[in-house]
């Protein structure tokens, strides 16, 4: 039996699975996440949040909120210098898996010698890129693997710019809180600056020794092993740096925004 509250058509069961979710997987430390998730009440989601639970549309804003609060709190216990793990080339998956909010064949089409990066917002060089100009940097490799929320991961190889490199070049302010990213196929997200210029954070331009096919994000993709999946976003065109919080496709429909892995 689902237990109501009093008056308002409200699930008290629901709410709590709900919330629940929102704040485990940030908590590492198995045994005070089961003291947490046990002990967690609807005065508990209330007070944590600042919200009374009286309608659907006040709950939706307390579990968004603290969903929020897990952002700030995991972008404090953020270490800019832990490393995820790197594997050998034997462990690469073949194929890799395309993933989307769409099937393979709709994957965008972009054409190289149109094609120029958009950088915007607080950075010193706001004039756009050319692919050839972005090969022409110092290039890294690295081969990590990737999470996805919906339940599978793959070990990849992928080559490009790190980050930080491109975002000193452009005089970029890193003392501001985000970087913004814009994709061809309507997807964007937004990450933090210390994941910006974390040294695995990668401008990615190959995979697997070759120009980054259509499927996987050309141009150009934003690879960060220290995030999940949907944090990663392909076809990018547009960057810009800000101190205003700009979401994400996936964020703005209830994932969480720091997405760490
Ligand atoms: N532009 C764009 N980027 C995106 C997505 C998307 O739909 N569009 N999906 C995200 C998700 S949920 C995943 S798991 C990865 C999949 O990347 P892959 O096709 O290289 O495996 O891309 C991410 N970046
Ligand atoms: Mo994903």
């Amino acid at each position: 039996m689902k237990k109501r509250i009093d008056g308002s058509g409200l699930d008290e069961s629901s709410i709590l699975t709900d919330a629940r979710k929102t704040i485990a997987p940030q908590i590492e430390d198995r045994s005070r996440r089961s003291f947490l998730m046990r002990g967690l009440t609807l005065g508990g989601v209330a007070m944590l949040s600042g919200c009374n639970l009286t309608d659907n549309e006040s709950v939706e804003t307390a579990l968004s909120s603290m969903s929020r609060f897990n952002d700030r709190v995991q972008g404090w216990l953020f270490n800019p210098n832990a490393l995820a793990p790197t594997y050998p080339e034997s462990m690469i998956t073949r194929p890799f898996p395309f993933n989307a909010f769409y099937s393979i064949d709709e994957a965008p089409t972009v054409e190289e010698d149109s094609y120029r990066l958009e950088v915007t917002g607080l950075v010193a060089d706001k004039r756009s890129w050319r692919l050839e100009e972005l090969r022409a940097m110092a290039q890294t490799e690295q081969i990590t693997r990737h999470i996805c929320v919906e339940g599978w991961s793959a070990i990849g190889r992928w080559g490009g710019v790190r980050f930080s490199d491109f975002l000193k070049r452009v005089g970029a302010d890193t003392e501001a809180k985000y970087v913004g990213f814009k994709c061809a196929d309507d997807y964007y997200t937004s990450i933090d600056m210390a994941t910006a210029l974390h040294s695995q954070t990668l401008l990615t331009l190959t995979y697997d020794g070759a120009v980054l096919p259509r499927q996987y994000g050309f141009p150009m993709k934003l690879r960060m092993p220290t995030k999940l999946g949907y944090k990663n976003p392909k076809h990018i065109q547009a960057i810009f740096v800000s101190n205003t919080y700009s979401g994400g496709y996936w964020e703005d429909q209830g994932y969480n925004w720091f997405g760490g892995s």
